[in-house]
């Protein structure tokens, strides 16, 4: 298959798709939906709601293309063996593994941890349970993608700042190629998500580079 080409920034981005994973990053109820986590924090979750549709867009693409997809989800442990106490006691309110509306909070197997419905995992895409913020910490991603021979990653999900940002980060430490798609991406701030984007382009794609999810879908058409 010919490679893929797409505009984005600082500049065009070209990849192999069968070198490519797609990362749906926490697109949880408990980060998306009221009563969770992100709420527990302080939070109008709205604010993530509007990364939903792109993203649900993007992924019929992903999928229609053959792409490697997986999810990942950010929680705990039902006894919380795994959740640093500097965590869960932080921020007034309630705190991770209380009750709240959707069951405990950030708990695994709780309604709040699940996915989303709209972007729920289909057979073959795996499903990475994460207790830190970065992808990479404390899971099995990485040989996940060194055996699929994988070199770039496509990346969206909640939040652009903080589980998205910190990903692209490790990721980029480990010699992946990241694209952050912007408008599957969003922040409890917007501001934070604009200059979180410009951070990841900025100096030439200090840590990767940004695309729009119609660039992304446009080029998976081309391609398939
Ligand atoms: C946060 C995340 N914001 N998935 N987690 O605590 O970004």
């Amino acid at each position: 298959m010919a490679p893929l080409s797409f505009d984005a920034k600082p500049a065009r981005f070209e990849m192999d798709l069968s070198r490519c994973a797609a990362i749906f990053i926490d697109m949880q109820r408990d980060f998306v939906e009221p009563g969770g986590f992100g709420e527990s924090l302080g939070n109008d979750v709205s604010r993530l709601r509007v990364a939903i549709e792109p993203c649900r867009r993007l992924l019929e693409g992903l999928r229609r293309a053959g792409a490697f997809v997986i999810h990942t989800r950010e929680g705990h442990r039902p006894d919380l063996s795994d959740a640093p106490s500097s965590k869960i006691h932080r921020g007034a309110g309630p705190k991770i593994g209380d009750l709240g509306p959707m069951g405990r909070i950030l708990v695994r197997g709780e309604r709040g941890h699940d996915l989303i419905p709209e972007l729920y995992p289909v057979p073959g895409e795996p499903v990475i349970d994460k207790p830190g913020k970065g992808a990479f910490y404390a899971t099995e991603l990485e040989p996940m993608l060194r055996h699929r021979n994988i070199e770039s990653l496509l990346v969206c999900g909640v939040t652009t700042v903080v589980c998205a940002h910190t990903t692209v980060r490790e990721a980029n430490d480990r010699g992946f190629r990241c694209v952050v798609v912007e408008d599957c991406c969003a922040s409890y701030f917007s501001e934070f998500h604009e200059v979180a984007l410009r951070m990841i382009s900025a100096q030439g794609g200090i840590f990767g580079w940004v695309a729009h999810s119609s660039e992304v879908l446009s080029a998976l058409t081309r391609a398939t």
